[in-house]
């Protein structure tokens, strides 16, 4: 395989930064433009050693660098893996970087250390994109599931999985093969366990899927009839003008959304455009877009104004939103209630109420303190591991495998058809795990994600 080298460290102005080189070649190439006390090829495994990168063809040196060693297979990938530690800034790391190309070093692709790591078995495929988490972690919530999936804890419970799923395929395969000498199946134990294994695909997925969100960011989508201020709140909870605000109703258009961390969550903040009827093409475009962010909204923020009597559009539409995760927000406060109290109690149901004015900053830590205690009471998880698309995408494939198993073996056909369709569930689990054959297409995309030099 080729010896592939990259700057790990990101670009821009600071102290240090590593370029790593990973491969047969590694060591031999770095020796070819280093001049250290000791040759690389000399030096034991994980030492360090001070010395100065050259480029050989000119003799110019280039940077004073600490050069680590670490050999095959106790590296990052399982190849021989040379780090250089130069200084930082926008010129050294570049010119090292093409020095070593120059000498017999091909660029990496992004992720390609990992996907080494991977293939040489280091870590499996689960753990590989742990390694992608726990760098693009956000918050210390996200780092922590990351954590644990790099540690290893997600692929244990897809590797318990599957061991249930073997055992069951053995007792029912003994019975293929050898019908006479085995007493009957026992048909519960086999619906039993497969049951049970079902049962924890979906558990896996369904917290997974709400794990997950800590990534992604958590939606939160201001929702609401024109020119109540729903742009003017998005300003205020984002301490920053971000979205236009002008008396004219109809004034955003696009769904506008920004990241920020609320009480340690990471959230996604989306502001959209008012809700009416409307002829006019932009904003329709604009509404069925607010449509479609509420549908996909973790909380909706649906924001009235208070200055003026409910409108039963209001109430409406406040009804209509399927979302369980849902805050009446009254606002405009500043100009006084008009808004019947128990009319708006009555509106709000079991749902929150917060009165604020987006205008003055008013009852705004109120109602973020109630947006963190919801976050708090659905989003706080302790021991859970998120799932990927992909992995969910796998694991509903084993799931339908194996209820295709317990249908078949329902209408009494030959256990070699059951059989069949636990292994089938069997090598799904195994391609979440990166086991057998994976084709290149999948590793390149899951690998194209990462970035380069990781
Ligand atoms: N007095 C008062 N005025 C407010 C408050 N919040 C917003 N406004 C004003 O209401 C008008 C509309 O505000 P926007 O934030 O643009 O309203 P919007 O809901 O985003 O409107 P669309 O984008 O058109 O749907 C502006 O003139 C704001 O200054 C408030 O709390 N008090
Ligand atoms: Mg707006």
């Amino acid at each position: 395989m080729d010896t592939i080298a990259a700057i790990s460290t990101p670009r821009g102005i600071g102290g240090i930064a590593v370029i790593r080189i990973s491969g047969d070649r590694a060591v031999e190439i770095v020796d070819r433009v280093f001049r250290g006390k000791r040759e690389l090829k000399r030096l034991e495994s994980h030492r360090v050693v001070y010395g100065k990168i050259v480029d050989p063809e000119t003799g110019e040196i280039i940077d004073d660098v600490l050069v680590t060693v670490m050999r095959a297979p106790s590296s990052y990938t399982g190849e021989d893996v040379v780090e250089i530690s130069s200084h930082g800034g926008l010129i050294i790391p570049g010119l090292i970087l093409e020095i070593l190309l120059k000498n017999g070093a091909r660029p990496a692709q992004p992720g390609e250390f990992t996907e080494r790591a991977f293939l040489n078995g280091k870590i499996d495929l689960v753990q590989a994109v742990g390694v992608k988490e726990v760098i693009e972690a956000t918050s210390r919530k996200a780092l922590k599931v990351a954590r644990k999936r790099l540690d290893g804890e997600l692929s244990s419970r897809f590797d318990t999985l599957k061991n249930q799923l073997l055992d069951l395929l053995k007792e029912v395969e003994a019975r293929v093969d050898f019908e006479e000498d085995v007493p009957p199946l026992d048909n519960s134990i086999l619906r039993d366990g497969i049951e049970k294994v079902i049962q924890t695909i979906d558990i896996l997925i369904e917290k997974g899927d709400r794990v997950q969100k800590l990534f992604d960011g958590i939606r939160i989508v201001i929702a609401g009839r024109p020119n109540v201020g729903k742009s003017t709140l998005f300003n205020r909870i984002l301490n920053e003008e971000r979205a236009i605000v002008t008396e004219i109703p109809g004034t955003t258009r696009d769904v506008i959304s920004e990241h920020l961390l609320l009480g340690g969550f990471p959230v996604k903040l989306m502001d959209t455009a008012g809700l009416r009827e409307t002829n006019e093409k932009v904003e329709m475009i604009g509404i069925n877009l607010a449509k479609e962010s509420l549908r996909n909204a973790d909380i909706v923020l649906f924001v009235i104004d208070g200055s003026e009597q409910i409108d039963p559009a209001d109430v409406e539409f406040f009804r209509r939103i399927e979302v369980p995760l849902k805050v009446l927000v009254i606002n405009k406060i500043d100009r006084g209630l008009k808004a019947d109290k128990a009319k708006l109690r009555e509106v709000a149901g079991e749902n929150p109420v917060c009165q604020v004015s987006s205008l003055t900053g008013e009852g705004i830590d109120r109602l973020l303190d109630r947006i963190t205690g919801i976050l708090e009471e659905n989003f706080s998880f302790s021991g859970e591991l998120n799932v990927t698309e992909r992995e969910k995408g796998l694991l509903l494939s084993a799931k339908s495998d194996l209820e295709e198993a317990l249908k078949v073996q329902k209408e009494g056909y030959p256990l070699d058809i059951v059989s069949f369709h636990i292994r089938e569930a069997i090598f799904r689990l195994d391609e979440i795990l990166g086991i057998g054959d994976i084709p290149e297409r999948v590793l390149e995309r899951i690998f194209e994600e990462f970035c380069i030099g990781k």
